[in-house]
């Protein structure tokens, strides 16, 4: 019989800097009295962002979903824009809100990333732009979406939020089509506890970046453009600069763990492994992804998910249900089969990393997992989680 975990084990948890870095840092706020727009800390973390990017053009942002948002706005993008729809819903959130109009094409089935050939399928004269998705951090078809792009005249956009330390050829994948976009938040390999970023190509988009994100103001008295509230603050810039040092090490402990959950998984019939990077890629092993064969293991996708809760490991789902069929965009994009990403959809469980999880906790993770796939998990193990069990549990652990 194998017990549960005491407490949850998450699918993600943030790193943290130590908390004695953290005061000495919040110290240094105290003292200046100064914690929002475009503070000294916030400039410091763009100038170390830039140079750990190579990139001159960058811009940070309070979030990831406000950044994208602002770039299609600043970028003065227009009409249908190519997409997929194997994301989180933000990809797709911020196409309306700048009034585009999503054409959701098929994935590839090896790293879920946009099909470059169902991308080219797509073009119409109304097309302006390709929003790609560096899905779990692996790059996209990098070359095929940069000839497809300069060949039709489009604008080359990445969702880079699972990405930040990825490097292609030892180039980082920052440096890639017009624009990325990194996600900073909590949950992700490196974060600023909120944040995002942009990356780009042409200069001439830093103003209007800049503009948009805090109010169009071009100085105290001259308005520019109907801009909005988009910056990063002090303390998320403090975040960010002290996990910026341990970087490599928390990537390579997250490495040291999807080797094992491989080595571990690889013998289970029913868990499908996802391909591993290629050699040119320095990869920052994001999430943890598998795919749930359901006749091979005996259980479906859901059903095992489940099963886990009751062990205390809160594997989740990403990305499950596909964006266009959420209630907000059902019917109101044109429904696609989209078989492959749906079939990866139906399939797909991303199970606990995170850069401090122990790899004793990744073996009896795999343990339970075997021992669910063996047929000995049809009874119920000693806890079993209401619907909201996540949120529970974790306040639960924290108010004990
Ligand atoms: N594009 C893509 C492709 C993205 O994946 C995202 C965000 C965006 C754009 C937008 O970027 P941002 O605007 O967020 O910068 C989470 C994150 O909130 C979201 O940032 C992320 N993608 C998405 C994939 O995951 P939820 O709703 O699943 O988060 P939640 O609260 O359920 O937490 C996930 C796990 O992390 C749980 O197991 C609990 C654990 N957790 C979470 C937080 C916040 C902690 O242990 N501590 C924490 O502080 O969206």
């Amino acid at each position: 019989m194998i017990k549960p975990f005491d407490k949850p084990i998450t699918a993600a948890r943030p790193a943290l800097p130590s908390l004695e870095e953290f005061r000495i840092g919040l110290e240094g706020i105290w003292d200046r009295g100064w914690l929002t727009n475009n503070g000294p800390l916030v400039e410091q973390f763009r100038d170390k962002l830039t140079e750990f990017c190579g990139t001159k053009n960058l811009s940070l942002f309070v979030n990831g979903t406000i950044a994208l948002q602002i770039a299609l706005q600043g970028m003065g993008i227009t009409g249908d824009v190519i997409t997929t729809p194997y994301t989180f819903v933000a990809t797709t959130h911020v196409l309306f809100w700048n009034k585009l109009r999503p054409v959701f094409v098929d994935i590839e089935p090896e790293y879920y990333s946009l099909d470059p050939a169902q991308v080219e399928a797509a073009i119409t004269p109304w097309t302006s732009a390709i929003l790609a998705v560096h899905v779990y951090g692996q790059p996209c078809r990098l070359k095929e979406l940069e000839q497809i792009a300069r060949k039709h005249g489009l604008k080359l956009l990445y969702d880079a939020a699972h990405a930040f330390g990825v490097k292609v050829d030892g180039t980082s994948i920052a440096q890639f089509g017009d624009l990325s976009m990194f996600s900073f938040h909590a949950t992700k390999v490196f974060h600023s506890i909120e944040g995002g970023m942009l990356t780009f190509r042409d200069p001439k988009y830093l103003p209007m970046f800049d503009y948009l994100k805090n109010f169009g103001f071009k100085n105290e008295t001259e308005v520019v453009l109907p801009g909005t509230n988009g910056k990063m603050n002090e303390f998320q810039a403090l975040m960010g600069l002290l996990l910026l040092k341990p970087l490599d090490k928390m990537i390579e402990q997250r490495k040291a763990i999807n080797v094992r959950y491989r080595e571990r998984l690889a013998s289970i019939p029913g868990i499908r492994l996802v391909a591993q990077p290629a050699d040119t890629v320095h990869y920052n092993y994001a999430y943890m992804p598998v795919e749930v064969d359901e006749r091979e293991l005996g259980w479906t996708r859901d059903e095992l998910y489940t099963k886990l809760r009751e062990y205390n490991v809160l594997a989740r789902r990403y990305f499950y249900p596909l964006v266009p069929d959420f209630a907000c965009y059902r019917g109101l994009v044109p429904s696609a089969e989209l078989p492959v990403a749906r079939r990866v959809a139906s399939r797909i469980l991303t199970l606990p990393l995170y850069s401090d999880l122990a790899i004793d906790d990744v073996d009896r993770i795999c343990d339970i997992i075997a021992h669910i796939a063996s047929g000995s998990g049809r009874g119920t193990a000693a806890v079993t989680h209401s619907k909201n069990a996540e949120l529970e549990l974790v306040h639960k652990v924290a108010q004990s």
